[in-house]
């Protein structure tokens, strides 16, 4: 069937917004029901905007994962609440996410004058609902409705994939009806060798502390397919050589670490047997780098 023929279906844009891990991330990977978006129980983990897209008989999505909104100092916190932002203009729904230690609307009080310029329907999400009874969450429920006329008020466990049947129901009232925006058979618009520089991150925030999950980026400089394997070689770029330490580890026990669940999980992802190569590299200051962080697809 030639594309233009093809029947027309609810489809569009959804921004996917709030701040930091609260389970945005989360939330993309259980509406698409695979990962695509990196997941850590430290705050900031997404840096980039993520293209997730959901496919029904009926229906298409496009959803926008985005870095926490978060008050931002470096360059790179700067460029990440951008991205979030800037992921509300061509949008058409916008779901604004708190997880239950959110209580107070005060909070996101900023934010909801972004919601306001945007002049888009804006879902609330409740996340992290696993974690109250259904009586402490009325109380934040209520609250919020006095902040912004929400569109609907929903509380989920992205975690339990609880409530997200409701969601996409929702979501699927507000959207036009029109072409699919993308091929039916892709899930997203990264590619992957970003894929696979964010999953190293993702084990770089698990199994380090402090400021260095915050002090590395990713580069995969080489990504090579043949019959039986997938090579990649990436480069985890750290600010100063006492981070290179630690990332390296004792004897190169951290950075084994790093690469063998790396490799693992990457294996899964897609689909063939991996050999995973991972270089360390001091680059002074790369948080502050506009070039550097364009390099990052940060823009
Ligand atoms: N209990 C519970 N934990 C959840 C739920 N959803 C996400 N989490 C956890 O919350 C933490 C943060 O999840 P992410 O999906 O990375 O959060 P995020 O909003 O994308 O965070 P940033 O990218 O840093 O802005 C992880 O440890 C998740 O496992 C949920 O429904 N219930
Ligand atoms: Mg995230």
């Amino acid at each position: 069937m030639d594309y233009h023929e093809e029947k027309q279906v609810k489809s569009g844009i959804v921004a996917l917004i709030g701040p930091p891990n609260v389970g945005k991330s989360t939330l993309l990977n259980a509406l698409l029901g695979q990962k695509i978006s990196i997941v850590s129980p430290k705050p900031q983990t997404t840096r980039n905007r993520i293209l997730g897209i959901i496919n029904g008989d009926e229906y298409q999505v496009v959803i926008l994962d985005t870095p926490g909104i978060h008050t931002a100092r470096s360059p790179l916190n700067r460029e990440m609440v951008k991205i979030a932002l800037s992921s509300l203009a061509d949008v058409d729904v916008i779901i604004f996410m708190i997880d239950t230690s959110f209580p107070l609307p005060e909070k996101i009080s900023e934010t909801t004058i972004h919601l306001q310029n945007a002049g888009k329907p804006v879902i609330l999400i409740v996340n992290k609902a696993d974690q109250l009874s259904r009586e402490m969450l009325l109380p934040i429920l209520a609250a919020y409705k006095n902040v912004f006329p929400f569109h609907a008020m929903i509380p989920i466990s992205a975690l339990y994939q609880d409530g997200t049947e409701i969601l996409l129901e929702e979501i699927l009232k507000l959207l036009p009806i029109g072409h699919r925006l993308y091929p039916q058979d892709i899930p997203t618009d990264a590619t992957e060798r970003f894929i696979a520089a964010e999953i190293i991150r993702e084990k770089i925030f698990h199994l380090t502390s402090q400021e260095i999950p915050y002090s590395c980026a990713v580069i995969v400089d080489n990504f090579t397919e043949s019959e039986k394997n997938i090579t990649i070689h990436a480069t985890i770029f750290v600010e100063r050589k006492s981070q290179k330490g630690i990332i390296i580890g004792k004897q190169g026990s951290m950075l084994k670490q790093i690469g063998q669940s790396a490799r693992l999980e990457l294996k899964e992802i897609l689909g063939m047997n991996v050999v995973l190569k991972l270089w360390v590299k001091i680059k002074k200051d790369w948080s502050g780098d506009e070039l550097f962080l364009k390099e990052l697809g940060m823009h």
